[in-house]
């Protein structure tokens, strides 16, 4: 790979930087669309899209400490990907440092759970993704993105998980116990359960971005496209809702290969910003 291009403004150095960015070129578990793997490379590129100053925060990136760790070094094994990026994220949160981990695909998440669970007591973790994925196992795998949600709950349990934006399940995921879930429509919506969910927030999250959460027409670039998604709008009132709230994030299924005109990545850059400015907004 070429010599890798930092995400814009992320220039400090680890030690004093409170966000650091770590991407994930892993997809070794798509099963229909490849090529996320090359996602983490065109979101840095998509970063220089955008003013650092962000107008509704009264943040400018360009004053925060924010580091670029780069890329894990990792190959298509799952193994050695859950090696790697636990002893990267353990490094991070150790000093209260806030992760953004960009795949990639889905199946990081877990893993990045698993560490930020040992630092964070009572973790909560909230997914937005088009697919329930509580598969046990899919073509024989226990780590796939298609199996994503079910690992996460094994991590936190199922009553501290949580899935947004949901259009499409397994058939056989009614037979079994399900973390508590919100339709598209639902949240399309705004009704009475988001409400009561965002209303009744009182402990650490780690949200987990799946880009296929948005409708096609906003994020064509992704592995499992899935129509009748949500607007990109909807996202951003959402990370406003629950900023003060995160101990970190991931932003995954970005598929360069199948995206026009860079939609999805400038979009998934465009989050990045807001998670941040929405953050250090209500730090204020
Ligand atoms: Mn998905």
């Amino acid at each position: 790979m070429n010599e890798a291009l930092d995400f814009a403004s992320f220039d400090s150095n680890f030690e004093k930087s409170r966000y650091v960015l770590v991407g994930v070129p892993y997809d070794g578990t798509s099963s229909f669309r490849l090529g996320s793997s090359k996602g983490p490379q065109e979101i840095r590129r998509a970063s220089y899209c955008f003013e650092p100053y962000l107008l509704e925060h009264d943040i400018s990136l360009e004053e925060l400490s924010l580091h670029d760790f780069g890329d894990i070094d990792i190959s298509n094994d799952h193994d050695e990907l859950r090696d790697r990026l636990t002893e990267t994220v353990q490094d991070i949160v150790s000093q209260e440092r806030f992760p953004i981990v960009v795949g990639g695909e889905h199946s990081l998440s877990p893993i990045v759970v698993s560490t930020l669970k040992e630092k964070y007591e009572g973790l909560d973790v909230l997914i937005l993704d088009a697919h329930l994925d509580f598969r046990d196992r899919y073509e024989g795998m226990e780590y796939s993105h298609a199996t994503v949600t079910r690992r996460v709950s094994e991590i936190v349990g199922p009553e501290s998980t949580v899935v947004w934006g949901v259009r499409s399940m397994a058939k056989k995921t009614s037979e079994v116990e399900k973390p508590d879930f919100i339709t598209c429509d639902e949240l399309q919506e705004g009704g009475n359960k988001v409400e009561e969910v965002l209303q009744n927030i009182d402990k650490p999250i780690y949200l987990s971005i799946d880009m296929d959460v948005i409708d096609p027409s906003y994020s064509p670039g992704v592995g499992n496209p899935e129509p009748f998604g949500i607007r990109p709008q909807k996202i951003k009132e959402l990370i406003d809702q629950i900023s003060s709230h995160l101990v970190g994030v991931d932003i995954v299924e970005t598929c360069p290969k199948y995206d026009s005109s860079n939609i999805t990545s400038n979009l998934a850059s465009r989050f990045i910003y807001e998670i941040i400015g929405s953050r250090e907004d209500d730090l204020k």
